[in-house]
């Protein structure tokens, strides 16, 4: 058994940095459907230097991921992930001193991503889907963001409902705060996130964005994730993803003036103009 692998010094850089300002996490898809299609190694050489150039642009943690969980999508065998995400992550870690985030709901995929060097476990189904999950971030001493996601990414879509939306995901922070705490996840090493678009209307996503503030009443840092993502793109008259730049950048602004703490982005370098912009008024930085 391996523990404490994880760089100590991006788990306390990270945990610093989110108390004094947004940080900004880079997304990057490790997935065929994604920006690259000329075979496995040109897809991870292609996602090496978009982290790099994400870090360039002032990310504070690239999110690594090899599973597509968009509506409807389909799962990734654990095999193929790994052999998605692994390389990235150590061809990365070699690069550059950046924190690395693994976006899995796979406990053993987790597991060899934080032996690769990553420090964060980004998980969208908030220790749910892999009973395992929450004892391999332990024992690792990683950080873990718990998103919260109704359904799973298959039908999440299908007809989401709430009494209501934010007392409802409160509740299920605190159910898994306490799978946490039971199997020995520090407090100060979670994250929560609302999980835009995970079994929610356009409705549901607004009145989060919102209420937002109401979060913060567990006193852990809030992530969020609004990139490019379909209810922006429903507002503003039925944009595709390459035109929702703006309405990104009216989230993200939103996000951090009702609290939020972190943002999952594809656009680094905008939304670094944003959060540094939004801090100084929110935040007198
Ligand atoms: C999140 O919110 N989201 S994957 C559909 C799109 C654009 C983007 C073009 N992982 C989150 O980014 N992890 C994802 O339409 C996440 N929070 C956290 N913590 C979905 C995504 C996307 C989907």
């Amino acid at each position: 058994m391996e523990t404490g692998s994880v760089p100590l010094n991006h788990v306390r850089r990270l945990q610093q940095t989110v108390r004094q300002r947004t940080v900004i996490m880079g997304i990057l898809n490790v997935t065929p459907d994604s920006f690259y299609d000329g075979g496995r190694y040109a897809r991870a050489e292609a996602a090496v230097q978009h982290a790099l150039q994400m870090v360039q642009d002032g990310a504070d943690i690239v999110d690594i991921g090899g599973e597509s969980t968009r509506p409807g999508s389909q799962p990734v065998p654990e095999e193929e992930e790994l052999r998605r995400v692994l390389p990235v992550i150590e061809a990365v870690r070699g690069q550059v001193d950046v924190p690395i985030s693994i976006d899995t709901t796979k406990s053993r995929v987790a597991e060899r991503a934080l032996q690769a060097g990553a420090c964060m476990v980004n998980d969208i189904s908030g220790l749910g889907f892999d009973p395992r999950m929450a004892e391999v971030v332990a024992r690792h001493g990683a950080l873990c963001c718990v998103m919260h996601i109704q359904g799973t990414p298959q039908t999440m879509q299908q007809n989401p409902q709430y009494e209501d939306v934010v007392r409802d995901i409160s509740r299920y922070f605190e159910e898994r705060l306490a799978l946490a705490e039971r199997a020995g996840i520090l407090r100060e090493n979670i994250w929560l996130d609302p999980g835009i678009g995970f079994g929610k209307t356009v409705e549901h996503n607004l009145e989060i964005l919102r209420r937002l503030r109401e979060f913060t009443a567990f006193g852990l840092p809030i992530l969020i994730g609004t990139s490019r993502k379909s209810f922006i793109g429903k507002i503003l008259g039925d944009l595709p993803p390459e035109e929702r730049l703006e309405g990104t950048a009216a989230t993200v602004a939103i996000a951090i003036m009702n609290g939020a703490n972190a943002v999952r982005v594809h656009d680094v370098r905008e939304m670094v103009r944003v959060a540094r912009m939004t801090d100084a008024v929110c935040r007198r930085l």
